[in-house]
């Protein structure tokens, strides 16, 4: 895959490059083309690591040059074994960070930011360089040039802040930027939530692999999978984990993590169990620490603790209960992935202030500095996201204001954990400027997750399921814009 595991992985093999890549090796089918990133916005980003406490603008230059033949990963890439790779003459894009180009294997060069100047890049210590972002390249001919698919590169890029970037609070207030996380939940495992444990192919379903794959091909790097906590801890949440359906959840989770996506493991559960509001801090938190022990080591790997809180006894319970998942995905061991938590309210944006959610999710601590607050927002009257009618072509924006003030105000990093509208001209409009607006607001959002992909959707009014699924066509190309 074209994500930065695989081609960090393969750094090893650096090698020489020869002549600049061509148009003439683009072929629109690859699974590493990109349409449509040249109208991408190219702003500046900026973090802070949380392991140097260093600042590093993320390089962004104009759009220019062969669009079509970069694609950025997003997922996190680690240290590794940079020290050792050979780089072309990297392209320096701002004052601290740096475009070059390794390697990866005879037929593919990727393209890499890191913080560390470029001559410096070689003998650096492999703790001293930080790796901000890759990108790879449609894959070339042995001989052709790094320094050209860098220049390529380097007219392109739009780089990415990756998980081993501290998530801190001390962004500054820079506009835009692409997301880092674009992708779509992937139903199944949730379904026919009257029958528990249920029949797997009758009740309920996973994700289709080949589906994502394609998804993944068009750029999307984070996928939602949603199941339910009856079916995983059966009888009590307490209870030892079900080893078929953790199963199935294993391998849909690692067929998207080892391609370089992140994976969302999510209780769609609103905060029931067997119909009834679980308000147990240390049942939940057993519950977390037996779900978090499977994908301790699994960095990709991101925890949700549950899906749409509403109609509580009160918020406090609500972020009680978040802090018992941190609490308890921390006791695993599994220390280095994003935590998402969610609020009541069904845990909407634009009630994410009115609804209370503001006043108790804000003292939520994490060892690991990792929270995410996951919104949601739907753009019909209600927000229910049950009609395919849009409020206006500006409610996106309209929708997300508030919960992006508070995002910034108390230093929050957060992500539209579903969204959608239906496949008609004003939505259109509408999911663009919410997009938009998200991008504009990068220092906090981290991105958003289209409702709903998987299997067995039909003819559900935002139905993602390539390759002809409702919402599928009039979509995949604008939401990929932004990743
Ligand atoms: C899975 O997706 C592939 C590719 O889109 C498709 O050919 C196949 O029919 C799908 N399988 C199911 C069970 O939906
Ligand atoms: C955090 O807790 C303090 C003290 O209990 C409280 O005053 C403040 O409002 C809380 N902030 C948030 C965002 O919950
Ligand atoms: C917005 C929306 O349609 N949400 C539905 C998605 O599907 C789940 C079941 O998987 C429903 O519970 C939601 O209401």
């Amino acid at each position: 895959m074209r994500f930065s595991t695989s081609l960090l992985a393969a750094t090893g093999l650096a090698a020489v490059f020869a002549a600049p890549i061509s148009q003439d090796t683009y072929d629109p089918d690859d699974e590493c083309d990109f349409e449509g990133f040249s109208s991408q916005p190219v702003l500046s980003h900026t973090f802070t690591r949380s392991a140097h406490s260093r600042s590093a603008g993320i390089p962004t230059t104009s759009a220019a040059a062969s669009p079509s033949s970069i694609v950025i990963a997003s997922s996190a890439p680690t240290v590794g074994s940079l020290s050792s790779v050979a780089v072309s003459s990297p392209v320096e894009a701002s004052s601290s960070a740096f475009v070059s180009a390794v390697q990866t294997s005879a037929s593919s060069v990727a393209a890499v930011v890191t913080s560390v100047a470029p001559a410096t890049l070689a003998s650096s210590s492999a703790s001293e360089v930080v790796v901000l972002s890759t990108a790879s390249v449609v894959p070339v001919a042995a001989t052709s040039s790094a320094q050209g698919v860098v220049s390529s590169a380097s007219s392109t890029v739009v780089a990415k802040s990756t998980a081993s970037v501290s998530s801190s609070a001390s962004s500054s207030t820079s506009t835009g930027g692409a997301l880092e996380f674009l992708g779509v939940n992937e139903s199944g495992a949730e379904f026919g939530t009257t029958s528990i444990p249920g029949t797997l192919g009758t009740d309920y379903t996973w994700p289709n692999t080949s589906a994502i794959k394609t998804l993944m091909d068009k750029g999307m790097n984070i996928f939602r999978i949603p199941f339910l906590m009856e079916r995983l801890a059966q009888g009590t949440m307490t209870a030892s984990l079900d080893a078929t359906y953790l199963a199935a959840l294993k391998t849909t989770v690692e067929f998207i993590t080892t391609a370089g996506g992140h994976a969302i493991v999510d209780p769609h559960n609103f905060g029931r169990y067997d119909g009834t509001i679980f308000t147990s801090t240390s049942d939940f938190q057993a519950f977390w620490t037996n779900v978090a022990t499977e994908f301790a080591t699994n960095d990709n790997v991101i925890f949700d603790c549950n899906n749409e809180f509403h109609d509580e006894p009160s918020n406090t319970v609500v972020a009680d209960l978040n802090q018992a998942c941190i609490d308890g995905v921390r006791a695993a061991g599994a220390t280095t992935q994003y935590i998402f938590v969610e609020g009541t309210s069904y845990t909407g944006a634009w009630t994410w202030v009115s609804s209370g959610n503001a006043d108790v999710m804000g003292n939520l601590t994490d060892p690991s500095d990792k929270i995410v607050y996951e919104m949601h927002q739907y753009l019909d009257s209600d927000g229910s996201g049950t009609s395919s009618t849009c409020v206006s072509t500006t409610i996106g924006a309209e929708r997300i204001a508030a919960a992006t003030s508070w995002l910034q105000e108390n230093g929050k990093k957060g992500i539209i954990g579903e969204f959608a509208g239906g496949a008609n001209a004003d939505c259109e409009t509408a999911i663009t400027g919410m997009l938009d607006a998200l991008t504009a607001a990068s220092d906090v959002w981290m991105g958003a997750l289209w409702w709903g992909g998987g299997p067995w959707w039909g003819d559900y009014i935002f139905g993602f399921e390539p390759p002809s699924d409702v919402a599928y066509t009039p979509y995949i190309d604008i939401l990929t814009k932004y990743i």
